[in-house]
C-alpha cells in the first residue's frame, strides 16, 4: 500500500510537472521575407539575399519546450529552403529544410510555414538556407534558454550575446558556386570573414561598423559562438581573456577553460567570459584553421571588440587601439586536438553499449577524369580533371523533381535506393598514399535504411585522396555522442578500448580529424529521411553526403507526422 501510494504520488508529480511545462510552453510566430537587399562591405555594394533585410537575419529566442511557426516567403530570384540547424525535428521531418531531401524548394513568389517544437535542447543553434550557397547571407541565431523557471547549470550570466562567424565574397556567392560547377575547379575563396555580419577593423572600409561586445568589470557573461562560414573551420580567441566552455550544439558540457576555440562550420560553442582584466578594449578575433594541403584559402582575420563599460574615455581625437590576441598557426592541428579532447558531458550519460548497426563511412574528395564530351574549360580541376567528393565511394546526387522524404512517405519508386554500403566497398590504406585508380567515386542517390530504435555506431574515416582534411560532418534529425577520435586508420582491435562510454560529449556536427577518424553513437528514434553531410558547402556541392532513412516504429508517437498542406511541390 505504502509503495503503491509512493508510486502514485510520483506519477502525479510527473504529470503535474509535464502539465506545468506544457502550460508554460509558448508559440513563437515569425515572418521571414527573403529578398535581395543592397549590402555594402569591403567598399562595395552587392544585392545580397537576406531575411527581412537583415544580415545576419533575425534571432529566434525561445525556451526549451517552445513551438515555432515561421512563415518563409521567397521574394528572391532563387529556389530557397531553410534548415533549423541542430533542431531535432522529432516526427516533424517536413520542417527540416534541405532541398530535395525533406521538401521541394520554395520557388520564387511562394511561401511555406515551418512548424516545429524544441524538445530537450538548451543552448545555441542557428538557422540557415539549405539550397545552393544561399546560406552565405541567409542565416541567423537560435537561442534556447532553459525551460521557463529552470536554471542554467552555471551561475546566471549578467549578459547573454552571440557571435555569428560568417564568410563574405566580394561577389555573388551563387555566381561563385555556379562558376565552380561549370568549370569543375575549386570555387573562388572568400574575401573576408565576419562577426555578426561585419568584417571588422582589419579590412578596408570596415572599421566604422566593427561589432562591439560590452562587458563590465567583475561580471561573467555568456557568449554564444557560431561558425556560420561556408567553407572554413575557424579558430576564435579573445585578447587576455580565458573562456570557460559550458556547451556546444545545444548540449551542456563539463566546464573547461581554454584561450582558443575551434569551430567547424555548423558547430556552436557557448562560453563564459569574465571581466577580470584592466578596463579597456580587447579584440576578439577569428581566422582559418586550414588542414587541407596545397589548397588556397582565405587567410584574413575578422575582429569584434570586447569593450569594458568603465574603459577610460580617450582624449578627443585620440583613439585607443584594442589589444590584439595571438591566434594559432593556420595549420595548428595540435591545438585542435587538445581542444576537442577536453569535451565531456557534465555527468554520466546513457550511451548505447550494444550496437545493432555498426557502420563505417569513408569521407573523401576525388577527381573525375574529364568526360569525352567536355571541353577543357569544363575540366579546370588539377591536371584537367573535375573535383568530386564522396562517402563510401558514393558521390551523392540530389533528386530534382521530388524530395526523398515525399518519395519515402508516399512510396514513390525510382527516386532513391536504400543500398548505400555499410562499409567501404574497397578496403585500402585510407590515410596512406592512395592509388589513383581509387580516386573516382560513383554518382548516385543511395540512402541507408535503419529500423526505428536501432542502436547505431558510425566510424567516420577521413582519407588522403586528393588531400586529407578536417571535415565537419553534420547529421540532421539527431544529436549523437562522440565516443572517440584519433589519427590514421581506425583499428577496431586497438581503438575500441579507448571509447568513452561514460561521459562523451553530445553534438550534431563532429569535426573529423584530418587524416583521422571519429566514432559516433546514437539511437535511431526519429523517423524520417535525414541527410548526413560535410558542412563545408564546397564538399556538399561535390557530393559529400548520404541519407539515413529511419523507418516508423509502432503507433502514432513513433511515426512521422503527415506532410503539412502547404509543403512546396516541385
Ligand atoms: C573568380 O576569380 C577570378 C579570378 O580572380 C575572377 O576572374 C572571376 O570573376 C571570379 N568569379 C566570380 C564568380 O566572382
Ligand atoms: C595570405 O595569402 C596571400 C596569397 O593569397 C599571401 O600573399 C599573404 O602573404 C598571406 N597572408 C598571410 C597573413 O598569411
Ligand atoms: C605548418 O605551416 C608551417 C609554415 O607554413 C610549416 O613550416 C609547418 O611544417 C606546417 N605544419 C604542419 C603540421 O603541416
Ligand atoms: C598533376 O600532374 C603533375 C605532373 O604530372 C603531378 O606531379 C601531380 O601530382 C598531378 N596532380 C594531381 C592532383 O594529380
Ligand atoms: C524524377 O526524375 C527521375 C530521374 O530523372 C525519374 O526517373 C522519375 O520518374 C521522376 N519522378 C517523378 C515523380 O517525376
Ligand atoms: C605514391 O604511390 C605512387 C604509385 O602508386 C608512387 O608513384 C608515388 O611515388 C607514391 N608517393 C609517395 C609520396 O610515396
Ligand atoms: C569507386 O568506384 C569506382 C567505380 O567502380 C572505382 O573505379 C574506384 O576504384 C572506387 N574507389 C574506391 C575508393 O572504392
Ligand atoms: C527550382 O526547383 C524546381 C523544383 O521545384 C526545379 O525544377 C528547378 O530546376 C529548380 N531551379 C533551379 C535553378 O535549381
Ligand atoms: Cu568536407
Amino acid at each position: 500500500m505504502e509503495s503503491l501510494n509512493a508510486k502514485h504520488s510520483s506519477l502525479f508529480l510527473a504529470i503535474f510537472l509535464l502539465l506545468s511545462a506544457l502550460a508554460n510552453a509558448k508559440l513563437h510566430e515569425h515572418e521571414f521575407v527573403v529578398q535581395a537587399t543592397p549590402v555594402k562591405r569591403l567598399c562595395n555594394t552587392h544585392n545580397a539575399i537576406t531575411v527581412n533585410g537583415q544580415l545576419p537575419g533575425p534571432t529566434l529566442e525561445v525556451n526549451n519546450g517552445d513551438t515555432l511557426a515561421i512563415r518563409v516567403t521567397n521574394k528572391a530570384q532563387y529556389n530557397l529552403t531553410i534548415h533549423w540547424h541542430g533542431v531535432r525535428q522529432i516526427r516533424t521531418g517536413w520542417a527540416d529544410g534541405p532541398e530535395f531531401v525533406t521538401q521541394c524548394p520554395i520557388r520564387p513568389g511562394e511561401s511555406y510555414t515551418y512548424r516545429f517544437t524544441i524538445e530537450g535542447q538548451e543552448g545555441t543553434l542557428w538557422w540557415h538556407a539549405h539550397s545552393s550557397w544561399l546560406r552565405a547571407t541567409v542565416y541567423g541565431a537560435i537561442i534556447i534558454h532553459p525551460r521557463e523557471g529552470r536554471p542554467y547549470p552555471f551561475p546566471k550570466p549578467h549578459r547573454d550575446s552571440f557571435l555569428l562567424l560568417g564568410e563574405w565574397w566580394d561577389a555573388n556567392p551563387i555566381d561563385v558556386v555556379r562558376e565552380a560547377t561549370r568549370t569543375g575547379g575549386a570555387p573562388n575563396i572568400s574575401d573576408a570573414f565576419t562577426i555578426n555580419g561585419q568584417p571588422g577593423d582589419l579590412y578596408k572600409c570596415s572599421s566604422q561598423d566593427t561589432f562591439i561586445v560590452p562587458i563590465d568589470s567583475g561580471e561573467t557573461n555568456l557568449l554564444r559562438v557560431i561558425n556560420a562560414a561556408l567553407n572554413q573551420p575557424l579558430f576564435f580567441t579573445v585578447a587576455n581573456h580565458q573562456m570557460v566552455v559550458v556547451g556546444a550544439d545545444a548540449s551542456y558540457l563539463k566546464p573547461f577553460t581554454t584561450n582558443v576555440l575551434m569551430l567547424g562550420p555548423g558547430q556552436t560553442t557557448d562560453v563564459l567570459i569574465t571581466g577580470d582584466q584592466p578596463p579597456s578594449k580587447y579584440y576578439m578575433a577569428a581566422r582559418a584553421y586550414q588542414s587541407a594541403q596545397n589548397a588556397p584559402f582565405d587567410n584574413t582575420t575578422t575582429t569584434a571588440i570586447l569593450q569594458y563599460k568603465s574603459a577610460p574615455c580617450p582624449a578627443k581625437g585620440v583613439s585607443i587601439k584594442p589589444l590584439m590576441p595571438n591566434l594559432p598557426a593556420y595549420n595548428d592541428t595540435n591545438t585542435v586536438t587538445s581542444f576537442s579532447k577536453s569535451f565531456r558531458s557534465p555527468r554520466r550519460v546513457e550511451v548505447p553499449t550494444e550496437i545493432d548497426e555498426s557502420l563505417f563511412f569513408t569521407i573523401s574528395l576525388g577527381l573525375n577524369n574529364c568526360p569525352p564530351n567536355f571541353g577543357s574549360s569544363q575540366c579546370q580541376g588539377p591536371n584537367g580533371t573535375r573535383f568530386t567528393a564522396s562517402m563510401n565511394n558514393e558521390s551523392f546526387v540530389l533528386p530534382n523533381n521530388i524530395s526523398i522524404l515525399q518519395a519515402l512517405h508516399h512510396g514513390i519508386p525510382g527516386v532513391f535506393t536504400t543500398d548505400f554500403p555499410a562499409n567501404p566497398p574497397v578496403k585500402f590504406d585510407y590515410t596512406g598514399n592512395v592509388s589513383r585508380s581509387l580516386w573516382q567515386p560513383v554518382p548516385g542517390t543511395k540512402a541507408y535504411k535503419l529500423k526505428f530504435g536501432s542502436r547505431v555506431q558510425i566510424v567516420l574515416q577521413d582519407t588522403s585522396i586528393v588531400t586529407p582534411e578536417n571535415h565537419p560532418i553534420h547529421l540532421h534529425g539527431y544529436d549523437f555522442y562522440i565516443v572517440a577520435q584519433g589519427f590514421g586508420n581506425f583499428d577496431p582491435k586497438k581503438d575500441t578500448s579507448k571509447f568513452n562510454l561514460v561521459d562523451p560529449p553530445m553534438r550534431n556536427t563532429v569535426a573529423v580529424p584530418v587524416n583521422g577518424w571519429a566514432v559516433i553513437r546514437f539511437v535511431a528514434d526519429n523517423p524520417g529521411a535525414w541527410i548526413m553531410h560535410c558542412h563545408l558547402d564546397v564538399h556538399i556541392t561535390w557530393g559529400l553526403a548520404t541519407v539515413l532513412v529511419v523507418e516508423n516504429g509502432f503507433g502514432e508517437l513513433e511515426a512521422l507526422e503527415p506532410p503539412p498542406e502547404d509543403l512546396p511541390l516541385c
